[in-house]
């Protein structure tokens, strides 16, 4: 079939919703439909302005981002000792003369604060942070919450809260809201990572748990799961595993994982987030920053869909060597939505080349970001950064689509936009 061919039209007009679109028009429909579909943020480390403090905003928490305290590390001849030793307002001092002033803010992470300054109409070239200091001050809370989500295409955010973190749990015990805008989620690391830790948290919370998998301390995590679910009312549960993650493997974790996680996230219904191939503190002297990444053995993601088929999984990988494998994964198991591009990889060289081969392997059935957003302006950046990398693959892949004879309407658009920005996560939490 040849060509649809390429009418002499004005390809800055939309045409109608249900009219064939030319691989001219498909950048513009793209791109505005990029820009009306506002998104579910999957997995970020924000708070409502209820939890205080652990809500993070403003110039200083955005320049004391972990990305950014590695970068600054690298750059400056200060060592660790002496930057810790500072107050958070002397470290992102510190960090944008070194990363902003004396060096031209290139990367990822500091483009992304530029981004935000320049969003506000902030000076993006000053010696010292005055001005940004004052903007930031003067906001109140609850109203820059709104504008921000505005700005960045934000309908929903999805948050990390450990019921066993003790500065976050007290906060759900005596009041804790969730709200239409920021939806929770049961984060299980300290759960499921090393049981000779947190047992004594659980026992703590009343749960009589003991130190190894006993019939007693599953039925206790049930019963402890089950609580916080009530307390929480999360969309999912969620755990970061090593990329030496193995399942089976005969450990208490796996046995934790079996006999109380997977049948809780069946009972209540919940999918269950896996984001596999982080190595926690390759480096404990630069704190938060000190985590590394290793490809995983992604068998047990396999084993784990195939064992326990009622289950629903959302899966991100942090290795880019792991990427095609959970392609080929999700195409064998229906059971697996893959999500994001986490991390280390969430970098428009590397979110193109994963984008592009989802599409090509599973069209528009996964997630294609989340921001993990810990600083709330960062959402206005990643998301940007996210929809430009976007609009190039999403046209690309269109333009293929068309040349290859298949017409292609911005209603077309309008609808596969709505599965990857919201559509396929509301789907899988039963929404
Ligand atoms: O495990 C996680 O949720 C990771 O996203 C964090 O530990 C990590 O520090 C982060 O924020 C990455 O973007
Ligand atoms: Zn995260």
């Amino acid at each position: 079939m040849p060509a649809v061919p390429l009418r002499q039209i004005d390809v800055n007009r939309e045409p109608p919703r249900s009219e064939a679109l030319t691989e001219d028009q498909v950048r513009l429909s793209v791109k505005n439909g990029l820009h009306s579909t506002r998104c579910i943020d999957i997995h970020t480390h924000l708070y409502p302005p209820a939890f205080g403090k652990l809500g993070l905003w403003g110039i200083d928490e955005l320049l004391t981002y972990h990305y950014l305290e590695a970068e600054f590390f690298r750059s400056s001849p200060m060592s660790y000792d002496e930057y810790w030793s500072l107050t958070k307002k002397q470290r992102a001092d510190a960090i944008w003369r070194t990363l902003f002033v004396e060096n031209t803010p290139i990367s990822e992470a500091t483009r992304g604060v530029i981004f935000v300054l320049n969003a506000f109409n902030l000076p993006t070239d000053s010696t010292d942070l005055t001005v940004a200091r004052r903007f930031f001050r003067e906001q109140t809370i609850d109203r820059h919450v709104d504008q921000v989500l505005r700005m960045s295409g934000v309908s929903t955010v999805v948050m990390t809260n450990d019921p066993l973190d003790p500065e976050e749990a007290p906060m759900w015990m005596n009041s804790g809201d969730t709200t239409a805008t920021f939806r929770s989620v049961i984060r299980l690391d300290r759960l499921v990572r090393e049981w000779s830790e947190p047992w004594q948290e659980l026992h703590k919370q009343g749960y009589q748990v003991v130190n190894r998998a006993s019939a007693k301390s599953i039925k206790e995590i049930r019963r402890f799961l089950a609580e916080w679910r009530e307390r929480m009312q999360p969309v999912y549960m969620a755990v970061s595993l090593p990329d030496s993650f193995h399942f089976p493997d005969g450990s208490v974790r796996g046995m934790i994982f079996r006999e109380a996680v997977l049948p809780a996230c069946r009972e209540f219904n919940l999918p269950l987030s896996l984001m596999i191939g982080v190595r926690r503190q390759v480096n404990p002297k630069i704190r938060l920053a000190g985590d590394g990444v290793g490809r995983a053995d992604l068998k047990s993601v396999e084993t784990i869909c195939r064992d326990f088929p009622e289950n629903k999984f959302f899966v991100s990988v942090l290795s880019r060597e792991n990427q095609h494998e959970l392609c080929v994964l999700a195409r064998k198991f229906n059971n697996l939505l893959p999500f994001g591009c986490w991390w280390f990889l969430n970098n428009p060289s590397i979110v193109k080349e994963i984008t592009r081969e989802r599409i090509e392997m599973l069209g528009m059935s996964f997630i294609p970001q989340h921001s993990d957003a810990r600083v709330l302006e960062q959402l206005i950046y990643k998301w940007h950064n996210t929809r430009r990398t976007l609009e190039q693959v999403l046209t690309h892949s269109y333009q293929l689509l068309v040349a290859d004879g298949r017409v292609v309407t911005a209603l077309d658009i309008q609808n596969d936009l709505g599965r990857l920005f919201h559509s396929n996560f509301e789907r899988w939490i039963g929404n």
